[in-house]
């Protein structure tokens, strides 16, 4: 069932964070009106990014992904709301940016598969993998959003 506090892990990769598109990505998330929950900049280890990507293994991009992921600091981040897994998805783009609409962040900011700047849980089951592999429990920050009454239709105002 849809629920409001559906976790995502978005991470601004290497290109994004040295272009700098920190800001702009994090703008479009807010102001769409979904909510932050967890985020670092983080230089992550050859390990965890090999293990983030476990499922392209077999990829004939796969080293080079990993040597991309690693080529400069990453800003992880925990996005919370209704359906946030799919709308992300579509706030992204398509994987290849040659094929991402106008309006979307790799659409508007990037230009090559290899370096299309965000990553985004792809699945219902990734999030909870995800969040876990980059995040410590005590990392994602509960906190009751202001304007949540005013974004969702069946909250009480208080
Ligand atoms: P996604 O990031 O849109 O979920 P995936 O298929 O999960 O796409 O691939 C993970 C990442 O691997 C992509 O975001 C991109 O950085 C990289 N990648 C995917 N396909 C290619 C390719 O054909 N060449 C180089 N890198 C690729
Ligand atoms: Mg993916």
């Amino acid at each position: 069932m849809a629920s409001i506090s559906e976790r995502t892990f978005i991470a601004i990769k290497p290109d994004g964070v040295q272009r700098g598109l920190v800001g702009e990505i994090i703008r479009r998330f807010e102001q769409k009106g979904f909510k932050l929950v967890a985020m670092k900049l983080t230089h992550a280890s050859e390990d965890l990014l090999r293990e983030h990507y476990i499922d392209l293994k077999d990829r004939p991009f796969y080293a080079g992904l990993v040597q991309y992921m690693h080529s400069g600091p990453i800003v992880a981040m925990v996005w919370e709301g209704l359906n946030v897994i799919k709308t992300g998805r579509v706030m992204l783009g398509e994987t290849n940016p040659m094929d991402s609409k106008p309006g979307t962040i790799r659409g508007d900011l990037c230009v090559q598969v290899g370096r299309n700047i965000i990553h985004g849980s792809d699945s219902v089951e990734s999030p909870q993998k995800e969040i876990s592999l980059w995040f410590k429990p005590a990392e994602l920050i509960d906190y009751r959003s202001c304007a949540h009454v005013r974004i969702y239709e069946r909250c009480r105002f208080p």
